[in-house]
């Protein structure tokens, strides 16, 4: 078969979800920019007029818009080679999938946008070529600064602590690489795949933060390497069997990297819910198919003492839904021991932060059913 097409940029955050998965599902693929005439006039039209990366055309000009949707469609094909069965792993690959995809936007667009002396030159270029013209890619990236990054909560007042919460993800990231190839054993998951988004395109390649990962956490560093080539890549650890860890483990070293994880992600998935049901009952008119927006507002949460207000997006609570239907489906006993390990790793709030209409795709675009 014709190698598929992926629409995409080496340092696009979600197009390293999709990448990641093509290399380790062994898909033959093409990566180029999104911005040919053949992407604006054949492939935009068939994805739903969303310009997003990434974005994949087959030989035959089928179109499947956005990352989580691409490894759904393989995932289905493949009879769901990367997605564990038991369900503490289920769920915790679920839950890391959705931090992957939401989760970690404050320290990738710090380490980004405010570092001009270390990675300006690396930006302009990059940015020249998904927006070609000197004046196209200027006012992108001037954009991205200063509206995006403050709608992100992305403020001068928080730097320090986006900065004290990158050093401890790197540190306790750092201890879990040093045990396991992968979060859940010596096979990736699901749940790599939606960590690979901010730990690639981002926070392990461009100079500054990929200096800090290299310095700082070697081995999460390794990982980030193992996550793009197509073989296992674990030929430093003893166990070269490929796969999940037995009895459903789910080991120290990653409870205390969600532990970490929850220190945002909790009080910011709560504020968003919030916010997106107030929004919900405040239109209930929006008819059934309706394209969801990235963002329905703003919401004010604290961490570790400071108040930050970031846009709430709907997505987040596409992607939990996923982890909270596995645990609804589980009996009683499973359901137990499940809340005790998403307890102990300060994520069992998230359970019941659901929307209370639900998303769904059409179109190739996630919309409100
Ligand atoms: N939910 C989407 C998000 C994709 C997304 O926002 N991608 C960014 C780049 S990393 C984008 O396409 N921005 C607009 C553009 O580049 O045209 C996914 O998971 O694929």
């Amino acid at each position: 078969m014709d190698p598929i097409t992926l629409y995409g940029s080496p340092i696009s955050l979600y197009t390293g979800r999709a990448r990641s998965y093509l290399i380790k599902a062994g898909i033959d693929y093409r990566e180029e920019p999104h911005s040919s005439p053949h992407f604006y006039d054949v492939v935009l039209p068939k994805a739903g007029n969303r310009r997003g990366i990434p974005t994949i055309e087959f030989p035959n000009g089928d179109v499947i818009r956005d990352g989580v949707a691409i490894i759904d469609y393989f995932e289905a094909l493949s009879g769901y080679t990367f997605s564990p069965t038991t369900p503490k792993q289920q769920i915790v690959s679920q839950l890391l999938d959705a931090i992957g995809a939401e989760g970690l936007l404050r320290q990738c667009m710090h380490y980004r946008w405010n570092f001009d002396e270390d990675q300006g030159e690396f930006l302009k270029f990059h940015f020249q070529t998904l927006y070609p013209g000197e004046q196209a890619s200027k006012e992108r990236m001037h954009f991205i600064k200063t509206e995006v990054n403050p709608a992100w909560g992305v403020t001068p007042e928080n730097h320090d602590l986006i900065e004290s919460m990158h050093m401890s993800m790197l540190s306790v990231l750092n201890a879990h690489f040093g045990d396991y190839p992968y979060f859940l054993g010596s096979k990736p998951c699901l749940g790599d795949f939606g960590m690979i988004a901010p730990l690639y395109g981002h926070l392990g390649r461009d100079p500054k933060p990929l200096s800090l990962m290299q310095q700082h956490a070697p081995r999460l560093y390794r990982w980030r390497e193992r996550m793009n080539r197509p073989e296992p890549d674990i030929g430093e650890f003893t166990d070269k069997e490929e796969k999940y860890l037995d009895n459903d483990e789910v080991p120290n070293t990653l409870i205390d990297v969600l532990k970490q994880f929850a220190i945002d992600f909790v009080p910011e998935s709560q504020a968003a819910c919030d916010c997106t049901n107030q929004w919900i009952e405040a239109n209930p008119d929006v008819p059934p198919l309706t394209e969801v927006e990235r963002s329905v507002g703003d919401c004010t949460f604290e961490v570790l003492g400071r108040s930050i207000t970031a846009n709430a997006q709907p997505f987040r609570f596409y992607m939990l839904k996923r982890m909270q239907d596995t645990y609804d489906a589980l009996d009683d006993t499973n359901k137990n021991e499940l809340d005790t390990l998403l307890s102990s790793c300060n994520m069992h709030e998230v359970l019941d932060m659901r929307l209370t209409r639900e998303i769904g795709r059409h179109n190739n675009l996630e919309a409100w059913l």
